[in-house]
This record gives structure tokens, sequence and C-alpha cells, in this order.
């Protein structure tokens, strides 16, 4: 097709076309060797599950925007793709299907490349990996040897939530109700003998690193370090009394956060795998009954928190620290966990929420000793909420008019001068909740574990020689459990050592081993080693990592850890793996239920008719809440489809145009024909600058102000850029919709073929810079658009256009941006740009966001058009 002559832009044709062409040219392969400067954008990578769906297409929009102006600005850019390919999807799908694991997960891979390359993503394919081909994971393990050589890792005991069904350990994550995600069978709690990841290692600097990650989203930095959840407390030994403890136990040691609420304790409790509610179990079968009820909760905090709490008097009891006649009772809860602190704490119902819900079960007394500021301590009293807050302490004996500051520190400082046993009764306990990360899985598709186990050597790594250890293809589903563990061949090895008889270990690696360094080797794919240091030192750390809010906790911390560990191990010298984050908002639909009560898809649906029906029976439909796409409230939009019906450029459009990026974005069908009618009209734009005006117009009747279309192009080269860098593309779209209209404009008043020399000259450049400025959104019609007006390069090698800096002067302004009343930037804006427009420019300069290091700022003070001041 010509495209001068074409009416009416088609996508079908002329996106495989240019496709095709960029991979011939091999457009998006980078070089290490490159001169020049290196940016590193990545999407998380996909998990193969057959089909991409709106969210991927979404994520992957972003990153290609970024990438392809990154590109356009100068850049060496790295921007690749792989496939996140272990995990339990395809061993179900074996198990269902019959089909094996590697088949399943290859044809997928197969399917959701095409579809990717489709949307026509600037991606280095050649460094395309999957995290199950053997070469990926060959260097996996060779990392894991290294760790383990290096002191981090460790197996043991650990208690995990066990699911029956499917014969596994489930992460807490995966426990949802007492129940397996997959199976929904009941959850119980196993002691196994598990490969862990000593994380626990880096969590002071895990921690303290957080205030480095200027360029991430404070909610993300906020859930980081709550997960590591440090806490400054204090370890107290309470002596028992004497006789009422089994086999002569005489202490019992809690860990505390609120020792300055000592007198309002009420009661003890020890977690139920407590080695004194083993003891009194023993000789109690009520407490081994209800031990063992305990067993069916899941391991995780959010799942004792929300579960009843309940609890069992030992008769065993306890002396007060600071008063020998006072006694208190030690109970079993279910709510005290064995892995946090000590497994034992002190229970103070007025000031401890889950203490109060305890003690209105068992009668025991709640007794305030924290008054809130401005309340009456005469009046004061709790009922069936806990005060948590900070206050003045009261019915506490010598603490009594302290601040809950001042009575912690008095405690701590007391008692760490008694002794108990020859130890002193206090110490200072800095605790996290982050626990060791538990990677051993007894599955089949996953990265096998490179350790033999021998009668007389213990564990034993394999040599090196003789990695990889592969997973064998010849296994069987036909049973629940992991079918490593009844594969002779695979079993049966010869110890490393001594060569007698040993056993191999059948574990496979946690998946999320899989992506904690996958971008790490998407910088040498092919090496034969893990890394080559000095190329993951050059590309490393990732520029701009794009993905999904529901990883902003677990695989952000793994990488974090990775990057740690595999710097101790010397594979890269790095310190933090990912400089910008940024977490993307879901894709939503509206949702249908028939009468039955049933999800509809909307294809099923006749929206037209009034109230809307089921287009097969007629009956009357109601339209339901708006909910992000998901396959089980039949809501999706299949991007296959899409692409099919309108093109890839117009989903891509889309996608990046309705919501800011971080928020949800609702697909609509006025949406989707919006973005294709402004496909359109780019093109017809392009084909008519393209067209050579016929006459020139005499001198002195101009169509047009010429000079304010030159200005309005160079202001939207100004502010869609900024946009992009701040990576707000749908004020970036804003922007180009605004250029758009303006050279519309123009062109129309033009239409008679007659236009002045300087006319033409600013129609030209105008509509030149409206498609670089839509090239990294829709780059196929950005191309088509860019041989209509001429060129003849491709776009996708063009620099992107500079704006002229006195043509923004009339419009743009540069405003300081001082904090605490020092010089640290400027900003440039449109005079009487909004508030908010400012107020976000500012806040998103690099000096400014390291200074605020995530906290909000106390003020901030926009002067109109003369200054911005950040207060912190
Ligand atoms: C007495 C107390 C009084 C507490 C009070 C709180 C409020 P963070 O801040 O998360 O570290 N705790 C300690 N070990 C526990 C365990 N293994 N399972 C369940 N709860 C445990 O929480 C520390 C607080 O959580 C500790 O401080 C302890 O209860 C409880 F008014 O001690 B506290």
């Amino acid at each position: 097709m010509s495209p001068k002559d074409a009416e009416r832009y088609d996508p079908r044709a002329m996106e495989p076309h240019w496709q095709k062409l960029w991979e011939e040219r091999g457009s998006f392969t980078v070089a290490d060797t490159d001169s020049r400067e290196k940016y590193y954008v990545l999407e998380m990578f996909p998990y193969p599950s057959g089909r991409i769906h709106m969210g991927h297409v979404r994520n992957y929009a972003m990153g290609d925007v970024v990438a392809r102006f990154m590109r356009a600005k100068g850049y060496n850019v790295l921007h690749p793709m792989g496939w996140d390919a272990f995990g339990m999807p395809a061993e179900n799908a074996a198990m269902q299907n019959k089909v094996h694991p590697k088949k399943w997960t290859y044809d997928n891979i197969a399917a959701m490349r095409t579809q990717l390359k489709a949307m026509g993503l600037s991606i280095d394919w050649s460094r395309e990996f999957a995290t199950c081909d053997v070469e990926y994971y060959h260097q996996q393990q060779k990392l894991f040897l290294d760790f383990w050589a290096a002191g981090l890792v460790t197996r043991k005991k650990s208690r995990v939530n066990w699911d029956p069904v499917d014969q596994t350990v489930l992460a807490n994550e995966q426990v949802i109700d007492g129940r397996g995600w997959r199976s929904g069978a009941l959850v119980e709690q196993k002691e196994l003998t598990q490969w862990f990841f000593k994380i626990t290692d880096f969590a002071d600097d895990l921690l303290s690193a957080i205030d480095t990650l200027a360029d991430w989203p404070e909610k993300v930095r906020l859930m980081q370090r709550n997960w590591l959840g440090k806490s400054e407390g204090l370890l107290v030994r309470w002596q028992i009394v004497e006789g009422t403890a089994p086999e002569d136990v005489t202490e019992l040691e809690t860990y505390t956060t609120r020792p300055d609420t000592l007198f309002g304790a009420s009661f003890m409790a020890v977690a139920p795998t407590h080695p004194l509610a083993t003891l009194a179990a023993a000789k109690n079968p009520g407490i081994a009954a209800f031990i063992e009820r305990c067993r069916h909760i899941g391991t995780s905090l959010a799942a004792l928190e929300t579960a009843e709490k309940q609890g069992i008097d030992t008769g065993i009891r306890v002396r007060h620290p600071f008063d020998p006649e006072w006694e208190l009772p030690v109970y079993v809860a279910n709510y005290v966990l064995m892995e946090y602190g000590t497994g034992a704490i002190f229970g103070c119902p007025s000031a401890d929420q889950r203490d109060l819900d305890f003690v209105h079960r068992y009668a025991l007394p709640v007794v305030a000793v924290v008054l809130p500021e401005g309340a009456d301590a005469a009046s004061f009293v709790i009922a069936d909420e806990a005060f948590v807050g900070p206050g003045t302490m009261i019915n506490s004996r010598f603490l009594d008019g302290l601040t809950t500051k001042a009575a912690f520190e008095e405690v701590a400082n007391e008692l760490a001068k008694v002794e108990v046993n020859g130890r002193p009764q206090a110490e200072r306990r800095v605790n996290y909740r982050l626990r060791d990360w538990g990677v051993s899985r007894q599955r089949y598709w996953g990265c096998p574990i490179p350790i033999i186990h021998c009668k007389t050597h213990g564990e034993v790594p394999v040599p090196d020689a003789d990695l990889p250890v592969r997973l064998p293809d010849d296994v069987t589903f036909d049973r629940p459990g992991n079918p490593l563990d009844r594969h002779e061949g695979f079993v049966n090895v010869k110890c490393p050592i001594c060569h007698q008889p040993a056993r191999r270990e059948t574990d496979t690696m946690d998946t999320f081993v899989d992506s904690s360094w996958y971008f790490v080797r998407f910088t040498a794919p092919r090496a034969k080693t893990p890394t080559e240091p000095k190329t993951a030192n050059a590309w490393l750390p990732v520029n701009q990592y794009i993905g999904g809010v529901e990883h902003a906790i677990l695989h952000l911390l793994y990488a974090r850890f990775f990057t740690r560990a595999m710097r101790l191990t010397g594979h890269l010298n790095v310190s933090e793996p990912f400089k910008g984050m940024f977490t993307q908002g879901m894709v939503t639909h509206e949702t249908y239920k028939g009468a039955d009560g049933r999800w509809l898809f909307a294809e099923e649906v006749d929206l037209a008719a009034i109230p809307p029906t089921h287009r097969q029976n007629g009956e009357k439909v109601t339209i339901g809440s708006i909910e992000s796409m998901s396959k089980s409230k039949k809501n999706v939009v299949d991007p296959d489809a899409i692409v099919a019906a309108y093109g890839a450029d117009t989903a891509r459009w889309f996608m990046l145009s309705d919501s800011p990026p971080e928020r949800d974005v609702q697909w609509t069908e006025a949406g989707i024909d919006g973005a294709w009618r402004f496909v359109q009209r780019v093109w017809r734009i392009a084909v008519d600058c393209a067209r050579p005006a016929t006459a020139d117009r005499r001198a002195d009747r101009s169509s047009f102000d010429a000079p304010a279309l030159t200005r309005a192009t160079h202001r939207a080269v100004a502010r869609v850029g900024q946009a992009i860098e701040t990576l707000r593309f749908n004020v970036a779209v804003a922007h180009i919709y605004e250029l758009a209209n303006v050279l519309a404009k123009a062109l129309a008043a033009v239409e008679s073929g007659e236009a002045m020399p300087e006319e033409r000259a600013a129609l030209a450049l105008a509509a030149r810079v409206l498609v670089q400025l839509i090239g990294p959104m829709m780059p196929h019609l950005g191309e088509t658009c860019w041989r209509a007006l001429g060129e003849k390069g491709l776009l996708a090698d063009a620099p992107w256009p500079l704006a002229d800096p006195s043509m923004l002067s009339d419009e743009m302004i540069v405003l300081p941006v001082q904090v605490n009343g020092k010089r640290r930037g400027e900003i440039s804006v449109a005079q009487g740009a909004p508030q908010a427009e400012i107020e976000a420019l500012a806040l998103s300069l690099e000096p400014v966001s390291r200074i605020l290091a995530g906290r909000p700022p106390r003020k901030l003070i926009v002067v109109p058009d003369r200054i911005v001041n950040v207060v912190v």
C-alpha cells in the first residue's frame, strides 16, 4: 500500500510490515560495547499462562514508551523480555490434561511471544530466555551453591503450611482462610526440614537502604518497611512460681515492645508449639487437644489475627517482676506465634486489642494503664477498644505520671539491674518480623536444588562438573506429591565424596528464586557463568522497573536480597537492583450478571437494550460493579481480538491515555473507539501535510497564525518530554491531543491548497513533531506517517525533537524550587499551570525527592509564577 494515497490507515497491513522491518534491521538489539550512556528499562516478565491479558498490554505499553523515548533521547537502551516459566500451573495442567509441563510451558511461551510481538514492542528479543531453560537454571544452581558456600543457605526444621491434597508446602500468602489457595483443602501445620536463604542476615541493610530508593513509590517503600517489621523492645524473664510448671522449668522469656504497660498485665500466653506448652500438654489431654486444633490455622500473622482469639490455662503461674506477691496465669493461646520474639508474651488487655479480645473470653482483669491526652483519669475506662497510643501512665505505681516513652525507659533500666538465674531480668532487643526465606518446594516443575544427601558426609554440593542437575523428562503425574521423589534414576546417586549410594535432594526452588535475578541475567543472557560481572555492573541497577503492585513486597524484597547475596559472592557489585520503580494500576471493566446470578461476558449482553438483556434468552441483565478484569468474573477483553479489530497502536494509545498510570483504567468501548478515531485523525493530518500546496498564497492574506503554531509545536515537545520522563503518560497524551487540534485547525484554514511559505514551514514542522511525539506510544502509525511525510529513515532511529527554549519563553516559565530555603533546582511549566501540576513536578525533582526520602513534605508553598518552596 502506498501510504500517501490511502484515505484510511490500515493497521492490519502496516503493523506487521514495520515489525518485520524492525526485526530485519535489528533496530532494538543492544550492544554492551555501545558508547552511549546506558539506560535499562524493564517490565516484570510474564508467567506463560498461555495468553496475554490487558494488564500485560498496559504494563508493556508503558515500558515501551519509556524505552523508545530514551532511545530517541540518545541512550543505549536495554529493554529485554523473558518468561517466569516454572511453577504449579504447568503441573496442574499436566495432571488435568495429560500434557507434559515442559510442552505446556513452551507452547504457551510460543503463543504469548507471538502476541507480544504483535504489540510492536521495542524489545531486544535476542536476549530472551525462560527460567525453565536448562541454561538458566544451571546458572541458578551455581548461585545456590555459591550462596551455600558463603553461609547464606541453611537447612532447618520449620513449621510449614502443608496442603494435604496438593502434598506441598504453601507460603503464608497461599493460605486463604485456613485453606490451600489452589486445592481448597484445610491446611495443616507440619514440621519439615527445609532449605532456607538467610535473608534475615540482611534485615538491617534491607531496611536502611529503603531510604536510598528515592524513585520508588512511597507506598511500596512503606510496604517493604512493614514487611521487615523492625521493632525495638525488651526481653523480659518471668520467674515461674515454684511447683506450678512441669519438670521444674523456672522461667518464661517474653518479648514486648510495650514494657511501659507491665502493670496492666493480666495473663501470660505462649504459642501452641512453645516448649512449655508441649510440656503442659504431656500432662493434660485438654491442652493437647487444644494444641491439635491450633495446627489447622495458617502460620501467618494475618491468619492468626483474623482467627478468634482462644486459649487454655496451663495451670502454670509466674511472678510479676516488680511484685513477688503478684501471680499471673500462663495460657496457651492461638494468636501467639512461635516464630516471633520468644514465642511468649505478657498480655495487657487495656493496651492491646488482641489481648482485650482474649480476656473478654476468659474473664481476666482489664486495668487501664495509659491515659490518652485530654482524657479524665477518674472516669477513663477501657471497654471494647484497647487504647494503643501514647499517653500518661496511670495505675502503674512508680511509673504513674510518666509518659509511655519515659516509662519504657524506666522499666528497661530498672529490670536490667535485677538478676534472674544469673542473667539480667530484662534486655533490650531489636526484632524483625522478617523470617528467613524458605525456598524448598516439593514440586517437579522448578529448579532442582543441587545437593546430594550422604549418610556419611551429610549435605554435599553437586560438583560443578556435574551441573546442571537436569529435571528428568520421564515423570508421572498420576499421583499427588512430588514426582521427583519416585523417580529412581533421579534420586539414587553416588556421594561425590565417598562414592557410596546417596540420595539426591528432590526439593525444587520456590519460583520466586527464578525471578530474583532474571534482570541481572538479561545483561549477559548467554554467559557460561551466572553473570559477567563487568557487564552486569555497567547495566545495573535497572533504571526503570515497571510492574504490578501485587509484587511490591515479596518479589522486590527477594530481588533486593539476591542483589546483596550476589554481591557478596562476587557476581556483581551494585547495592540495589532497581533505581526507579513504578507500580501501575489495574485494567478494569464493567461486570454483567444474568437473571440466574451468573456472570456474563460482555458479548452475551445487548447493552443497547433498555434495560440491558441477554442476547440469547432475552432475560434482563444487571450491570454490576467495575472490577479488575478477571476470567472468573468474565469481564475480560482479549487483547488479540482488540489488536485484530483496531491494531496494536490503538490498544496501546487507549491504555496510556485514559488515566494516570498508577491508577486503575477502565476499559470501555467508547474509550477504544476514541483511540481508534485519533489514529485515523493523525493519519489524515500526516497525509494532508504531505500533500504539496498547489499554489502560493498572496503574502497579505495569511490563513492562520503560523508563529503561534510553531510555538505550540515547541511547547508540545517540551511538555510531552517532561511528562514521559515523569511517567505521566496520560498527561503526555493530553498535550499531544492539544497539538493535533491546533494543527488540524491550521490545516483546515489552508484547505484551498494555498499557503504562504512560512505557513507551509510551520505546518511541516508541526506535522513532523506530532509524528515524533506519538512515536513511542503508537510506533507503527508513527513509522507510516514518517514515511508519508517523506522521511527516508526509520522513526525508530530518529532523535527526539529539540524544543527551542526561546519559543517557550512567552508561555513556559522557569520556577526555582527550594527545599527549606535552599535552591535545589528548577522546573519549567506553562504560565498559569495548575497548582497540582507544579507541585507534582517540584516533588519529582531528583534532589527534592532524595531529601524527602519518601516522606511527604511538611508544607508546599507555590508562589504563582515566582517560586516553589518545599518545607521538610
Ligand atoms: C506486651 C504488650 C502490651 C504488647 C501492650 C503490646 C501492647 P511488634 O511491634 O510487631 O514487634 N508479641 C510478641 N511476641 C509475639 C508472638 N510470638 N506472637 C504474637 N504476639 C507477640 O509486636 C510486639 C508485640 O507483639 C509485643 O509487645 C507482644 O505484645 C506481641 F499493651 O507485649 B506486647
